[in-house]
């Protein structure tokens, strides 16, 4: 904890990358992590396999399931965690160079970052998969909240801008990848680090600055790593807030 909290006091250009491990606190459920949504959704919503929920093929069947989700989720009114809220402070005081995200909850906008990758897309836009019409969050929002399917006047299915297995991801995440922005630290937490190409984004930086990994669990890269700290991600946060606060 110490070499890290002495890494974050020197760094001025440092990469997060975060999972969903950052927003369980809020109660927003996580994939793989213990009561993660893969422990329930193919029971609940009768899917033949748990990634089912964010498969465009699967999708393309049957996008009741996403959408029951959707409305779960959106109904769920959750606020920034002490991590998100971290970073943001982090950002202010011009420690930051990226906050790449695989989340799709759009907390680390709502906490107040600004430099945010969504590398899975939000559901702040949307878009038409008949006729391409693209709509906002605000457009479909009501819809949404119902667990009902938004329609397009056309009569396609009005699918949120958040990336299902089987899609390319937004533009701006192959980017940045093609032109990797300056870092003198990453910081990944919360993420098992299980989904490719998003997690090959903090893992390119890979023996050219300090990596750290703060999650709960082991992952498949904990050897990429320089630091490993295996704790709740707002208990690793709090700690090193204060300090830098000299709490
Ligand atoms: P994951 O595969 O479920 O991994 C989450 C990791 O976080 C696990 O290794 C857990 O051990 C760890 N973890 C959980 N809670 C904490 C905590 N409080 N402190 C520290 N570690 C914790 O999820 P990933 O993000 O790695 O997988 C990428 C998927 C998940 C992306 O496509 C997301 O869109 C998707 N997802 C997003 C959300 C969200 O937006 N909040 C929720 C669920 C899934």
């Amino acid at each position: 904890m110490e070499s890290v909290l002495e890494l974050i006091k020197n760094a001025r250009k440092i990469i997060f990358f975060t999972g969903a491990g950052v927003s369980t606190n809020c109660g927003l459920p996580d994939f793989r992590g213990e009561n993660g949504l893969y422990s329930y959704v193919e029971k609940k919503y009768g899917l033949p396999y748990p990634e089912a929920i964010f498969d465009i093929n699967y999708f393309h069947n049957d996008p009741k399931p996403f959408f029951l989700l959707t409305s779960e989720l959106l109904n769920n009114q959750v606020s920034p965690s002490i991590t998100h809220n971290f970073i943001t402070w982090l950002e202010k005081e011009g420690k930051v160079s990226v906050i790449a995200t695989q989340n799709i909850d759009m907390l680390h906008e709502k906490s107040g970052s600004e430099s945010v990758l969504a590398c899975h897309g939000t559901y702040s836009d949307a878009k038409c998969l008949n006729c391409g019409k693209e709509y906002k969050l605000n457009d479909i929002e009501g819809t949404l909240l119902k667990g009902d399917i938004p329609s397009c006047f056309c009569g396609g299915i009005v699918k949120p801008n958040i990336t299902f297995f089987g899609e390319s991801l937004p533009s701006e995440f192959y980017n940045t990848i093609e032109n990797p922005p300056e870092a003198d630290l990453v910081v990944v937490m919360g993420t098992s680090l299980a989904v490719q190409p998003a997690a090959s984004l903090p893992l390119m930086y890979r023996g050219k600055c300090p990596l750290v990994l703060v999650n709960r669990d082991k992952t498949d890269y904990d050897s990429y790593f320089d630091y490993i700290i295996y704790s709740d991600c707002d208990k690793f946060s709090k700690s090193m807030w204060d300090s830098l606060r000299g709490k």
